[in-house]
């Protein structure tokens, strides 16, 4: 009897750190977040909701305040753009209010939300003509899915084609809960 009840624990232990389907990490089975998308109309989407629209990817390179070059890594996400789709888009005038669990709050006009008018920079932090950005939902940086830490499950990120070119890193919003549509 004891015995069985020390091998149980045993197994519950085991699967608590690493039991998972392949591909699959415990990360991403445990985590419960609910991404809100306000336009015309109100949607909730889940992680898994998330992950399963178009992806695309990218090289996110940023450059905090303070002067922290952090990147390039490989970040996958939705683009910003497809999830203002699915509740009307936004026209010319409009803004996308972009904000965070802790309060922070990050927005971008039309022109920003077509990956045009950011502040660009090579790894001199030299200003550079902005090359093609887009700015997407990241989930998963370097393959695997985004730290807490690191502003997960979802962060926006600038990114690029080309890892040498570098972002302001004020609008990578971490922690994002809520996409909002302004109208104007
Ligand atoms: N939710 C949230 N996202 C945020 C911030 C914040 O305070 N809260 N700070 C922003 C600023 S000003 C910068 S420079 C970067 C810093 O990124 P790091 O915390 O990964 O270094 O995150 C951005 N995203
Ligand atoms: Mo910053």
């Amino acid at each position: 009897m004891l015995r069985t009840g020390l091998l149980l624990l045993l197994a519950a232990g085991i699967c608590a750190c690493g039991c998972t389907q392949p591909g699959v990490t415990a990360n991403e089975e445990e985590i419960a977040w609910n991404l809100t998308v306000a336009g015309d109309g109100e949607e909730v989407l889940t992680l898994a909701e998330v992950r399963a629209l178009p992806a695309v990817e990218g090289y996110g390179h940023g450059v905090s305040t303070v002067g922290i070059v952090f990147g390039p890594d490989r970040y996958r996400g939705v683009l910003l753009t497809d999830l203002l789709d699915r509740v009307g888009g936004t026209g010319q005038d409009d803004l996308a209010y972009v904000s965070a669990e802790d309060g922070y709050l990050w927005v971008f006009d039309a022109e920003q939300l077509t990956g045009e008018g950011f502040f660009t920079f090579d790894e001199n932090l030299k200003e550079i003509p902005p090359p093609p950005l887009r700015v997407i939902l990241a989930y998963e940086r370097d393959g695997t899915p985004l730290p807490y830490d690191d502003g997960g499950p979802l962060r926006l990120v600038v990114v690029s084609d080309d890892p040498g070119v570098i972002t302001e890193a004020s609008p990578w919003v971490k922690w994002v809960d809520r996409i909002e549509v302004h109208r104007r």
